[in-house]
């Protein structure tokens, strides 16, 4: 196991050494750009000009370094500590069981209302004098509360009315690395995995420890490491030894690690015969490799599983079924509380059925009859982290299993790391839809977080976009989505718009002017996306394998639901899947006040129209136009919403660096170039089979449709390499 000690020793050289010149971008949010307005920063400095910090632990000691860091660069000023409590002349960062009794009788928050890991920030008057107090039940409240704080400050808010309680509302809000343990890193695009295995344990990289600061910052609390597509090496001793490292790391930042679990591991590292999740060697072997597990990281999170899915191996290789085979690796966890996150994400080619039916076909049935200690974790929509799905109907139908939300962050069917894509929009579309399951007002985000089937355990995990790219995400704005899971994570109530005015003044600037014109930009932009990409309903239309230009045409694909020609159906009689109850019926899956009106194209949300019908190119949509000019138009706007992405970019140039402009800048031309590329090919493409023309405003595109069909991608970034 790791030395702590030479662990310790290499984590407060780091702290303590200056990186000099810091790339652009790699600050993340918490930049800490020094407070422009001098009213302003004479009050924080005055306010602020001495701390008593409690100490006691690690988490402590990264919460107070964190506070003096943040500080020091905002405020230009490094508050004072006094070593003694009473002393303390303006803050007091400290558990609330150690606060004295004549500050706790001056706090008008309601005190015993802190939950676990929450905090909170308020100011009193206390013998006459000003004083901000940071309290929290535990450690890591104190650390979210610090961060918090600096945040607060970053946005300018005044210290005399500082009154802030907050507690997540979810319990596991995690991310998903789907990393390979060769470092590339499945579906991204940011450049290669951060851990760097060959160097672990021994080799702490600066990265890990900013990495869980960025995390800790919004309140992220779980990383699974590797890869959904698993390797059982990663269970090996030789493995084992390097997560510990990294969980040691991440353990001041009140995050634990959490790995995914090959099925067929027993087999492939365990020398067993068979994984058959009824034997009992297997139960053993599983059991023993948890009890070695915790040995290497006493506070390990758990398994992250895709079984029988896309080729993985699971239960239902020995006819046992996903119960079997979550709650035998639950039971084997259990004795150390360690939970089962086992995925929902699956469909099979032996199925003929729609495919977005079958997740809820499998799963549904089996509700209730998963351990406490397991979780079933459900893409937001019922295909594939699509540009717009409808939201999965599962998190409808099953009241008595937790289910956990799986957004992707990572851009794979979002123009990769190349397009600006404010992903908290979709996420707030997704969370905020009603699934009617207990009358109006039951929506996923209730689901999720709890409040309403009282589900002991809840989550949220975000498929990573984070790789060693000098800016983690490769597109700056990617940072925003990184961002805006952690704090939906927290709380799934928040909106895009608080998030993204958030992250722009801890990111770029405080300048009102700035954020009324860029806030907008943002939070159009996801729409801007769906319009070019995937307009009124299309989905999955993308090229094969690497899933990020237009690919309509591909229809060769061995299992019929890789196909995009499966999806849009395209034919001269018209366009779309017809999942009514004369097609697929996938809508009976969702509650009747929902399929009553999504079976109707008349009163199916236009957003929708191609997920649910199959129509004649002459359709009329509610604006009067036919499908045929309707699509085409929406097509064009989505290039129209771009270009007015870039001549708002141009706009803000006097705000920020010329650097900054000029990078953001020189990736909305990509996103410009691709969005009509996009329209061109689709268009193209679908018109040889509507035989209509274009209408009025939509410019021609520039190529045949041969040229776009004939365009290769083969070293395109986060091909998985194994499978289409
Ligand atoms: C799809 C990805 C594939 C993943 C799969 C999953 O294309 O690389 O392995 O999802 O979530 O979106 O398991």
């Amino acid at each position: 196991m790791i030395n702590n000690k030479i662990l310790v020793i290499l984590f407060s050289v780091f702290i303590s050494t200056s990186w000099g010149q810091i790339p652009q971008g790699y600050d993340l949010w918490m930049t800490y750009l020094k407070i422009e307005n001098e009213g302003i920063l004479t009050n924080y400095r005055n306010g602020l000009s001495s701390v008593y910090f409690e100490k006691g632990s690690r988490v402590l000691e990264a919460a107070q370094t964190e506070l003096g860091r943040g500080l020091k660069s905002m405020l230009d000023q490094s508050p004072e500590i006094s070593d003694n409590y009473v002393d303390a002349k303006v803050m007091l960062v400290a558990k609330r069981l150690n606060l004295d009794k004549t500050i706790l009788k001056v706090m008008t928050s309601d005190i015993n209302q802190i939950e676990e890991e929450g905090f909170i920030i308020e100011t009193i008057n206390h013998n006459g004098k000003e004083k901000v107090v940071i309290t929290a039940n535990d450690d890591v409240g104190i650390l979210y509360g610090v961060f918090r704080f600096l945040q607060l400050i970053q946005a300018g808010k005044r210290l005399d009315d500082l009154k802030v309680l907050d507690a997540p509302k979810i319990d596991l809000r995690m991310l998903n690395h789907w990393d390979n343990l060769d470092r590339t890193v499945e579906r991204g695009y940011a450049g290669f995995s951060l851990w760097n295995w060959q160097k672990l344990p021994e080799y702490i990289d600066q990265r890990y420890i900013d990495y869980a600061r960025a995390n800790a910052s919004i309140g992220i609390n779980g990383t699974v490491l590797t890869n959904v597509n698993a390797n059982a090496l990663v269970l090996t001793p030789m493995y084992l030894e390097k997560v510990a490292a990294l969980a040691n790391v991440f353990r001041a930042y009140g995050i634990k690690v959490y790995l995914t679990a090959r099925f067929s591991a027993p087999m492939e590292i365990g020398g067993l015969a068979t994984a058959d999740p009824l034997d009992e060697e297997v139960q053993k072997w599983w059991k023993e490799k948890a009890v070695e597990i915790y040995k290497y990281i006493p506070d390990f999170g758990g398994f992250l599983v895709k079984a029988n899915s896309e080729g993985q191996p699971g239960p239902q290789n020995y006819n046992r079924t996903h119960v079997d085979g979550a709650n035998m690796l639950a039971k084997a966890l259990q004795p150390f509380n360690g939970v089962v996150i086992w995925r929902a994400f699956v469909y099979s080619e032996h199925d003929a059925t729609d495919r977005a039916k079958q997740a809820f076909a499998e799963f549904v049935p089996f509700d209730g009859k998963f351990m406490d200690n397991v979780l079933i974790q459900s893409k937001n929509g019922p295909i594939d982290f699509q540009p717009r799905e409808p939201f999965h109907p599962m998190f409808g139908a099953m009241p008595n299993t937790p289910l956990m939300m799986e957004f992707q962050i990572t851009q794979e069917y979002l123009g990769f790391s190349t397009h600006l894509v404010f992903l908290p929009k979709l996420y707030e579309e997704v969370l905020q839809s009603d699934t009617y399951t207990k009358g109006k007002g039951s929506t996923v985000a209730k689901v999720i977080d709890g409040s309403f089937y009282n589900n002991k355990l809840t989550g949220m995990a975000g498929v990573s976009n984070i790789g060693n790219d000098l800016n983690w995400t490769g597109h700056p704005f990617a940072q925003a989505n990184w961002y805006g899971f952690g704090r939906l994570a927290w709380n799934p109530n928040l909106l895009a718009d608080e998030i993204a005015d958030e992250w722009l003044k801890l990111t770029y600037s405080t300048d009102p002017d700035f954020i009324s014109l860029i806030k907008p930009m943002m939070l159009n932009s996801r729409e801007a996306v769906v319009n070019y990409m995937n307009p009124l309903g299309l989905h999955h239309i993308f090229d094969t394998g690497h899933h990020y230009g237009p690919g309509p045409w591909v229809g060769n694909l061995s299992r019929p639901e890789w196909n995009p020609t499966y999806y849009h159906n395209a034919d001269e009689g018209g366009i779309g899947f017809d999942r009514t109850p004369g097609g697929s019926n996938a809508t009976a899956q969702y509650a009747k006040e929902i399929s009553t009106l999504i079976n109707n194209p008349k009163t199916c949300p236009e957003e929708y129209l191609l997920w649910f019908h199959h129509l004649p190119w002459d359709y009329q949509l509610k604006n009067g136009e036919t499908l045929w000019n309707g699509l085409a138009l929406h097509y064009q706007k989505g290039v129209e919403e771009v270009k007015d992405m870039c001549s708002t970019w141009e706009s803000v140039k006097p705000y920020i660096s010329k650097d900054q402009h000029e990078e953001v800048r020189m990736l909305l031309e990509i996103q410009l170039k691709e969005a009509k590329w996009w329209r061109d090919a689709c268009l193209l493409y679908f018109q040889s089979f509507s035989k209509m023309k274009l209408p009025a405003g939509v410019e021609k595109p520039k190529h045949t449709l041969e040229y776009y069909q004939s365009l290769k991608f083969p070293f395109a970034p986060g091909i998985r390499p194994r499978w289409d």
